[in-house]
């Protein structure tokens, strides 16, 4: 009776090795580079922010929201192609996914975060503080130069 204890405590002992083995080790690691942003070029109210959102770890990650002192609000747009071959700019409703050992490129013409600016406009050469949100990760403070183009 007691080898048999033994022996259920051992593999509970190993279970437990490879659960939190497990937990520790699956985890994203998340980076911003390159941050800039510009006002835009049709809003005059707005500003596109762009980086690159890198996930070194080996679990993905998802951008859930983002605050800063310049922006009354923040959304992730997409650029896309409209029927009349002009430009526009859809909402991306739905959390942005980083995948696990890859990357999110935010640039122009593509995907970038739209701050709706409290004030009235980017002042180049200045720097605004972004807070970006993960879901696993927690939150990210990037520092966003203005620039003019
Ligand atoms: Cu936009």
């Amino acid at each position: 009776m007691r080898k048999i204890i033994a022996q259920g405590l051992f593999v509970s002992l190993i279970v437990l090795v490879v659960l939190t083995g497990c937990s520790s080790t699956a985890a994203p690691a998340i980076s911003v580079e390159s941050a800039w942003g510009r006002p835009s070029a049709t809003m005059p109210t707005a500003g596109g922010l762009y980086m690159i959102i890198k996930n070194t770890g080996n679990a993905p990650d998802k951008l859930l929201s983002g605050t800063s002192t310049a922006c009354g609000s923040i959304e992730v747009h997409k650029m896309v192609m409209k029927a009349d071959g002009t430009m526009g700019m859809n909402l991306v409703d739905q959390p942005l996914e980083i995948p696990a050992e890859g990357q999110v490129e935010l640039k122009v013409g593509g995907l970038h975060i739209m701050c709706i600016m409290k004030n009235d406009k980017f002042v180049v050469g200045d720097k605004i503080d972004l807070t970006l949100k993960f879901e696993n990760s927690g939150e990210k403070s990037v520092s966003v130069e203005l620039r003019p183009e």
